[in-house]
């Protein structure tokens, strides 16, 4: 038995070398060129392999630490085996700045991993070669983990760790169920706290099951998005008219509600956006009733309780009715009854703000109507600039049911309707 003390080589006359890994610890079995530790220059990282095989009986390194020329790595307690013992190995260079003082690669090692990638650190350079020793690269290899999958390492500067790689596994597997076969690249992996404190919450339930159905509909829908504006200023009198005969205990009537009835009398009008694909996307199934969904903003997320037979209720009734089921949404008191069989959906960010927006359908619906806030602009009426109230719209729909042409034509109808709510008693 004789120990062996590993040093650092001739790394081509640098100094202050950053020893960012240390692959082993005292006790451990190593073998003839089996890499220790990691160094890192600032052209350069370098795996340190081990000069003899045996058992290491002492560490000097931690990661951190600055090496020179000579230091000392580790002591190996060998066995005095022929071939336990070899020349000071050359460090194997992972990357080099061209045209620079480093040391050469070692030829072998590199065509030993040909998927080894050089990887160039000039500072101001990057590259996206993954940035790991081959000891992680080879535990990758065993678990068929494609490195490059990997964008972004918890060692320093990135660095891959054998860590990064069991957590890259983890997440592919808790994601296989829900993805396979979607083919759909994940996102990345970020460590936000490398970047300044941080706290997480959960998700509410709602927002979980939300977020789950709107991925679902943007990745199964061609969604198009129209917009327009109308003109509602004769309706906005009317509606501040009406509330004006209303007592301080009525539910007053907000613009919404002859949005409701324009948005309906338009389905009418045009049967297939009150109408559903079949599974097999083969066949339109036409409703007979005419239910409208309200998406409701809650503290824990958006529910969208559904107003029934709105075709034969009128304004005074479907007000109080909205007021009542969004009460009940905000308190969190809705049944799921209260929140089926609608067949097209209103967004309204309208009493926030907005110009513009492009909601989701809410599948299995082929359509839903955005809507955000009226403003007074001036308008050219033939003869002079007016002042007219305009509200904002926005139409999503499912472009495998609804054409183009269709969308404006139907967006049209419901502009009609809203410029001249007379044409609802039609
Ligand atoms: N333009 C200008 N003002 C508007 C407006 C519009 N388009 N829509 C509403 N307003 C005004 C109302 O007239 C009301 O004014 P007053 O306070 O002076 O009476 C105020 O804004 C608040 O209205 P409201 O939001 O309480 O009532 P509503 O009937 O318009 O909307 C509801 C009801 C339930 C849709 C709404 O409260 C809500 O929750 N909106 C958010 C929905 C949401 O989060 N959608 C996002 C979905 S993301 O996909």
């Amino acid at each position: 038995m004789s120990l062996i003390e590993i040093k650092v080589p001739d790394v081509g006359n640098v100094e202050n070398i950053d020893v960012v890994e240390v692959l082993i610890k005292a006790g451990d079995q190593v073998k003839l060129e089996q890499t220790l530790a990691v160094l890192e220059t600032d052209k350069a990282s370098m795996d340190l392999p081990s000069s003899a095989a045996g058992t290491i009986h002492e560490l000097f390194i931690k990661p951190g630490d600055k090496v020179s020329e000579g230091a000392l790595i580790a002591t190996v307690l060998t066995s005095d085996e022929a071939g336990s013992v070899a020349e000071p190995a050359e460090p194997v260079q992972q990357a080099a700045a061209p045209a620079e003082k480093a040391p050469e690669p070692v030829a072998q090692s590199v065509a030993a991993t040909p998927e080894l990638k050089l990887e160039i650190s000039t500072g101001s350079t990057s590259t996206h070669a993954a940035h790991a020793t081959p000891a992680v690269r080879l535990f990758a290899r065993e678990l068929g983990v494609d490195i490059q999958k990997i964008t972004t390492g918890t060692g320093r500067k990135g660095r891959i760790l054998k860590d990064d790689v069991k957590s890259f596994v983890k997440k592919v597997m808790a994601e296989g169920t829900a993805q396979s076969g979607s083919g759909i690249p994940s996102m990345p992996v970020v460590d936000f706290s490398k970047f300044g404190a941080i706290e997480e919450q959960n998700l509410s339930k709602i927002k979980r099951l939300t977020g789950q159905n709107l991925s679902r509909v943007w990745l199964n829908l061609p969604m198009v998005t129209y917009h327009d504006e109308v003109d509602i200023t004769e309706m906005e009198a009317f509606r501040v008219a009406l509330n004006g005969e209303k007592s301080k205990d009525d539910v007053k009537i907000t613009g919404l509600i002859f949005i409701i009835k324009a948005l309906v009398a338009a389905m009418e009008q045009f049967p297939q956006f009150n109408a559903s694909l079949s599974a097999d996307g083969e066949r339109l199934i036409f409703k007979k009733y005419f239910n409208i969904g309200i998406a409701v903003d809650t503290p824990n997320g958006l529910v969208v309780p559904v107003l029934r037979d709105v075709n034969r209720k009128g304004i005074n009734e479907l007000s109080a009715e909205l007021a009542e089921k969004s009460n009940k949404a905000r308190l969190g008191k809705l049944m799921p009854a209260d929140m089926q069989g609608g067949c097209i959906t209103i967004s309204s960010l309208g009493g926030i703000g907005g110009t513009a927006f492009t909601p989701i359908v809410n599948a299995p619906e082929v359509a839903i109507l955005g809507v955000t806030r009226a403003k007074m602009q001036p308008v050219w009426d033939g003869k002079e600039f007016v002042p007219r109230l305009m509200l904002p719209l926005d139409l999503t729909y499912d472009h495998r049911v609804i054409d183009g042409a269709e969308g404006a034509r139907f967006m049209a109808a419901v502009k009609q309707y809203l410029g001249d709510i007379r044409r609802l008693l039609l």
